[in-house]
């Protein structure tokens, strides 16, 4: 079966409240969107590197590296290369240059050849809980306390280290009031110094936090923070540097991993075997992409991460869904998007 028909897309979603990325904050989200098909099967990809710009015009930073006009730029020059080529062929364009192309290339293959399937069975995504900008924290409180009445998940992921720990903890004791059995992963994406990520960590109910992510700016003092007060803790940012690597150590408890900055689903898959290896857990977790993105890493966490709930929970400021209808919202198709390049004819 060859490849007979392929076109790239640009899609642009506006997002609001804007979404944060760390300390940044984007209000549109920008991606392609790559079409195949090969007799009968068909398929789509979305490859949104979380890089360009944030509201202030400053470049994102700590996640991909690679630009979207790059990956583009690159994917112009190979899909000609791939028409009326086997679907195997798709694998042998993964040239570890570009995470998000390797990974969409990579996805597009397993769709096309059925081995990612439509999960049986999917672990509901946690919930994910951040302020928005201008929030109070009165606001937040209150917004918080409408969405917990709702809230049927055991786990439930908040963003914390932007504001002074002391409020942090205060938010923490208020959702554990209303939900006293929750689970808590906390994501302070490096933002407390050594001291206060232990002040605030000694202060948290012990028995309800799986983990907090990326407390300090490195992993040494993550490594402190767990042996003075035996709060656990996971690696987000740190894995994302191109040859990141991570000694097991004491207090590692998940690597929080983002496809879409990882590479091909081969890489995906070595890392998540080698850290079950070490004994530390894998969680899938978002980059931000929209619906289409978001639908294919549930697939991907119901195949390889059976056993986790995976973090997805970031589609609500989405003003559009991306070719998958996931809520009540306008769902944009191929004839809203910006055509790239188109090989061959879509047969209906
Ligand atoms: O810090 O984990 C992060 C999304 C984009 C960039 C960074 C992060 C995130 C998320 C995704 O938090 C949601 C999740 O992991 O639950
Ligand atoms: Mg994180």
């Amino acid at each position: 079966m060859m490849l007979d028909f392929i076109a790239l897309y640009r899609y642009q979603i506006a997002l609001s409240p804007s979404l944060p990325v760390a300390s940044q904050r984007i209000n549109q989200r920008l991606g392609l969107v790559l079409e195949l098909a090969s007799g009968d099967k068909h398929t789509w990809v979305e490859i949104a590197p979380l890089s360009g710009t944030d509201n202030n015009g400053q470049a994102l930073h700590g996640f991909n590296r690679e630009r979207l006009e790059q990956v583009e730029h690159q994917l112009s020059q190979d899909l000609p290369l791939l028409f009326n080529q086997p679907l195997d062929a798709l694998l042998a364009c993964i040239q570890h240059r570009y995470p998000s192309l390797d990974f969409a290339l990579s996805l597009a293959h397993a769709k096309l050849t059925e081995r990612l399937a439509p999960a049986r069975t999917h672990l509901a995504p946690i919930g994910l809980v951040y302020g928005h900008s201008g929030e109070t924290d009165a606001e937040l409180a209150h917004r918080l306390e409408l969405y917990l009445t709702h809230y049927q998940g055991n786990f439930l992921k908040i963003k914390v280290g932007q504001r002074p720990w002391q409020q942090d903890l205060a938010l923490i004791y208020q959702v554990l009031a209303h939900k006293p059995k929750l689970r808590l992963r906390l994501d302070a994406n490096r933002h407390y110094s050594l001291e206060d990520a232990i002040d605030f960590c000694a202060c948290l109910p012990k028995a309800n936090i799986d983990y907090i992510e990326e407390p300090c700016a490195n992993v040494t003092d993550s490594q402190a923070v767990y042996q003075a007060t035996g709060i656990g803790f996971a690696l987000d940012e740190s894995l994302c540097a191109p040859d990141a690597h991570y000694q097991p150590m004491a207090g590692l408890k998940a690597l929080v991993l983002k496809p879409m900055l990882i590479g091909d689903l081969a890489k995906l898959q070595a890392m998540i075997e080698q850290a079950a290896a070490d004994g530390v857990r894998s969680v899938i977790s978002s980059s931000l992409e929209a619906s289409l993105g978001i639908h294919d890493l549930a697939l991907i966490a119901a195949q390889l991460t059976p056993d986790e709930a995976p973090g997805l929970d970031t589609l609500s400021a989405f003003s559009q869904d991306l070719l998958i209808s996931t809520a009540n919202k306008p769902c944009l198709t191929t004839a809203d998007l910006t055509l790239v390049l188109q090989l061959g004819q879509k047969v209906k």
